[in-house]
C-alpha cells in the first residue's frame, strides 16, 4: 500500500473491449454503475477481480479493466471462493445470471452463501436465458411462453432473495439496472464482510422486454417501489396516495392506506437484522393488491465471521500448534517436519490399512 493511494476514475475501470450486448440491454446500466462506484469505494484495478459464469451477464468481466475470469456455467462462486481463500487481499465480485446462478449453478451459489465467503455476488435477473435466445429460466413467471415452454411454463419461479435467505446468506439486497440508487446498494454490499447477494433486476429488451416494467417504468414505477431503510417505517406509493405495511394477525403483511400526513404509528419499521421480515418483504408481489410492488435496498444484513477469515485463522493456529509441538521433537524418519506439507506428502505411508 502506498501512502497516498492513486485516485482512480470510471475510465480507469473501463476496458478497451468492444461491448457485445444488444442495444438497450439493462446490462449497460449495471456496468456503468459499477464503473462509477468502484472509484468511490477506493478500489484499485489491480486488486479487483470479477468472476462470472456463462450468459450475457457473464460477459461482464471483459468490460471491466480489472482482473477477471469468465469461467464455466454456474461455477463462478466456486472459482471465487478458491480465489478469495488463496489471496484474501483481493476484492472479489461475482457476476451471474438467473440461469447461471439458479439453474446449473444453484448448488454452488447456495454453498458460497451459507459459508459466508467474503464476496459480492451480483445476480442479474432478467427472468430468461438471454445468451441462448430466450428459453425460460428458474425466475420466469408461471405461464411464461418461450422457445422451451411454447405452452407456458409450469414451474413456480424461484425468488432469488428468498433462495439466498434460505441458504443462510447474511446480506441480501435488491436493486435494478437503471436505478439511481444502484451504486448505493453496491456500496453497502461491498462494505459487508461476507457473502453479499444483490439481486439486480435487469431488462432484456430482446427476449423478455418489460419483465419488471411495473416497478422500473420511469413514470409510474416509483409508486411501486418500496425502498427499505433500517429503522424507518415501511412506506411506499405515489405522493398523496402513500401506503404503509403492518403485520396482520396471522403474521402476514397488510397494506395501510395513508394518504397525506396519516399516522404511521402502527406501521412496521424496517429491521434489517430480522430474516423473517426480509422474507416477507422479498415477496410483496405475492400479496393480493401488491402484485406490481417490490421491495428494494438492503433487505437483510447480519454480521457473521467470513469463511475465508475463519479458514486462515484455523490454518494459522494449526501451524503454530504444530510448530510449538514439534520444535522440541526430532524430525520424522525421513526428516519431515509436521508443518511442511511437501515433506509430509513425501514421507511415505500416511495411514495403515
Ligand atoms: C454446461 C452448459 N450447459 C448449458 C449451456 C448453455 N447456456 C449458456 S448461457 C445459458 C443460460 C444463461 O442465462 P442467464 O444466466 O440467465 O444469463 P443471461 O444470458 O440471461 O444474462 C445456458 C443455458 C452452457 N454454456 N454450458
Ligand atoms: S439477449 Fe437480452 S440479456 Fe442478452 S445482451 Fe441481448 S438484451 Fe441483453
Ligand atoms: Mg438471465
Amino acid at each position: 500500500m502506498t501512502e497516498n493511494p492513486p485516485t482512480f476514475t470510471r475510465k480507469d475501470f473501463t476496458s478497451d473491449q468492444e461491448v457485445r450486448w444488444c442495444p438497450g440491454c439493462g446490462d449497460y446500466a449495471i456496468l456503468a454503475a459499477m464503473q462509477r462506484t468502484l472509484p468511490q469505494l477506493g478500489a484499485t484495478p489491480d486488486q479487483t477481480v470479477f468472476i462470472s459464469g456463462i450468459g450475457c451477464s457473464s460477459r461482464f468481466p471483459y468490460y471491466m479493466n480489472t482482473y477477471g475470469f469468465h469461467t464455466i456455467h454456474g461455477r463462478a462462486p466456486a472459482f471465487a471462493t478458491g480465489l478469495k481463500l488463496s489471496n484474501p487481499d483481493l476484492d472479489v465480485w461475482v457476476v451471474t445470471g438467473d440461469g447461471d446462478g439458479l439453474s446449473i449453478g444453484g448448488n454452488h451459489l447456495l454453498h458460497a452463501l451459507r459459508r459466508n465467503v467474503n464476496l459480492q455476488i451480483l445476480l442479474f435477473n432478467n427472468r430468461i436465458y438471454g445468451l441462448t435466445k430466450g428459453q425460460y429460466s428458474p425466475t420466469s413467471k408461471l405461464g411464461q411462453v418461450s422457445p422451451s415452454t411454447p405452452l407456458g411454463a409450469l414451474d413456480r419461479p424461484v425468488n432469488p432473495v428468498r433462495f439466498a435467505l434460505g441458504a443462510g446468506a447474511r446480506f441480501v439486497a435488491r436493486g435494478y439496472d437503471v436505478s439511481k440508487k444502484l451504486p448505493e446498494v453496491l456500496t453497502q454490499a461491498h462494505a459487508f464482510g461476507g457473502a453479499a447477494l444483490v439481486e439486480i433486476l435487469q431488462n432484456c429488451p430482446v427476449f423478455n422486454d418489460g419483465a419488471f416494467e411495473s416497478v422500473t417504468d420511469r413514470k409510474v414505477g416509483g409508486a411501486h417501489q418500496l425502498w427499505v431503510e433500517h429503522g424507518k417505517p415501511l412506506i411506499f406509493g405515489a405522493e398523496g396516495a402513500k401506503k404503509g405495511l403492518r403485520l396482520n394477525r396471522s403474521m402476514g403483511l397488510e397494506v395501510v392506506e395513508l394518504g397525506d400526513g396519516d399516522d404511521t404509528g402502527d406501521l412496521l419499521v424496517h429491521d434489517e437484522t430480522n430474516p423473517n421480515l426480509a422474507w416477507l418483504l422479498a415477496g410483496l408481489e405475492d400479496i393480493p393488491g401488491l402484485e406490481q410492488t417490490m421491495a428494494f435496498g438492503v433487505l437483510f444484513r447480519s454480521d457473521a465471521p467470513a469463511y475465508d477469515d475463519e479458514v486462515h485463522a484455523q490454518v494459522d493456529n494449526a501451524v503454530k500448534r504444530a510448530s510449538a509441538k514439534k520444535s522440541s521433537e526430532k524430525a520424522s524418519a525421513n526428516g519431515a517436519k509436521s508443518n511442511d506439507l511437501n515433506a509430509m506428502l513425501r514421507q511415505g505411508h500416511t495411514w495403515t490399512v
